[in-house]
């Protein structure tokens, strides 16, 4: 049993900071990417790794790591541990957060301990993780990993016409680092599961050992605006009623589902947007996600099928625009049982589980080998400020996380 522990008052302290910071006139946390608000939640992050004494480092789209150099830790590549603190629209405080700030909190512990690790221990939070503001999400780990072209991702535009480069030089966080400067030895990421199997199953650590393949899309339905008294049914063109078909075709798709295939239409905006008028364009966004690689191609497929059976019996025109597209991701066996060795240890129960959400980890796997920690999250809800996980298990996940690191630190 290992006898070092967190201190679970600067940590909580701190989630709960954090979790002011950033929110609007109504109360809602709302830290999107590159916001002023979410600069404020950066400049936060910050100071608390300034306080920690690490060395801080910005790379050119924004991702802030900090780093600890123990004098005994040879020039070797270093242990990183990250998520994210940028936030969806109206949203809970622990998802990123408490993965970002548990790093700090085992790296603050490890130091005052006297431990000395082999290599360098960095934290890191990565620029844009939720996608809101710009897709796709993830998007600061995946330039980090080389999947995206840092000038691509700097050029993107967001859903507010804003552009992301632009908007990391105006909050002051467009750094002189060239994304993927530091090379982790290997990676570890703490999340709230923001699902309802550990609860349920009365788990307190989740070994995560893969996470499902994710498909974002934009779609524009373009039909004939006309009146919505005059107009007999058999003559329109109506671009929203051709929207919700979509939607259900969907969802019934993912009901009769025989993997675990999820699909959302998680954004919807009409034009004219008039109550008496019949909708000339749907713009919407879907969200389709398998953990099986095949079944998702197989997902992607039928939709679009779909669309265009749909577009003639509607008579209307269907453009569809890829927001974002990632193959399920394997984490690395190994750490997933230091994962496990570490709650038995603390004399926890685990259980593997699949990542229904995307996270960082999913595209730092490309570059080095990864995993991930999850601690139930109170009836799997996520994305919503009733999102909580209760203050023993956050303390216990960030225990194994102290545990994990300081094992994959002290190897060679
Ligand atoms: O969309 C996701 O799964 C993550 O929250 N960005
Ligand atoms: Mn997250
Ligand atoms: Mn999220």
């Amino acid at each position: 049993m290992s006898n070092l522990l967190i201190d679970a008052a600067r940590l909580l302290g701190r989630i709960h900071t954090l979790g002011t910071i950033g929110r609007n006139e109504e109360g809602r946390l709302v830290r999107l990417a590159a916001s002023d608000t979410e600069k404020l939640g950066r400049d936060q992050f910050v100071a608390w790794l300034q306080d920690a004494g690490l060395e801080v480092a910005v790379d050119r789209i924004g991702n802030i790591f900090g780093i600890w150099r123990h004098s005994g830790s040879v020039e070797q590549a270093p242990l990183l541990i990250g998520s994210h603190i940028d936030t969806v629209i109206n949203a809970g405080i622990y998802d990123g957060c408490y993965g970002v700030l548990s790093g700090l909190e085992v790296v603050e512990t490890l130091k005052a301990s006297g431990f000395a690790p082999t290599r360098p221990i960095a934290i890191a939070a990565f620029t844009n993780e939720e996608g809101v503001r710009y897709a796709p999400d993830m998007m600061g780990s995946l330039v980090h990993s080389g999947g995206l072209p840092t000038e691509d991702a700097l050029a993107t535009v967001g859903t507010d016409g804003s552009v992301l480069g632009e908007e990391l030089t105006r909050i002051g966080y467009s750094g002189a680092e060239e994304p993927g400067f530091l090379k982790p030895h290997a990676y570890v990421e703490l999340h709230v599961e923001q699902g309802p199997v550990l609860e349920r199953e009365g788990v307190p650590i989740g070994a995560v050992e893969n996470l499902q393949g994710i498909s974002w899309q934009r779609m524009t339905i373009d039909g004939v605006a006309n009146h919505a008294g005059t107009t007999p049914m058999s003559m329109r063109r109506d671009a929203g009623h051709a929207a919700a078909r979509v939607i259900s075709f969907l969802r019934d798709r993912a009901m009769a589902s025989s993997t675990s295939t999820v699909a959302t239409v998680g954004c919807i905006a009409f034009e004219p947007n008039a109550i008496n008028v019949i909708p000339s364009r749907a713009t919407f966004t879907v969200d389709l996600r398998d953990p099986d690689a095949e079944r998702l191609r197989a997902e992607e497929a039928a939709l679009a099928a779909f669309l265009q059976e749909l577009a003639a019996a509607e008579g209307v025109t269907i453009s569809t625009e890829r927001l974002a597209r990632f193959e399920p991701v394997t984490f690395d066996a190994r750490i997933v049982e230091i994962i496990e060795q570490a709650a038995v240890r603390r004399g926890l129960a685990s259980k593997r589980m699949t990542s229904g959400a995307g996270h960082d980890a999913q595209m730092i796997a490309r570059i080095a080998p990864a995993a991930m920690i999850f601690v139930p999250s109170v009836g799997g809800i996520s994305h919503n400020p009733l999102e909580y996980t209760p203050d023993d298990d956050l303390i216990a996940g960030a225990n194994v996380l102290l545990d994990v690191v300081k094992s994959l630190a002290s190897a060679g």
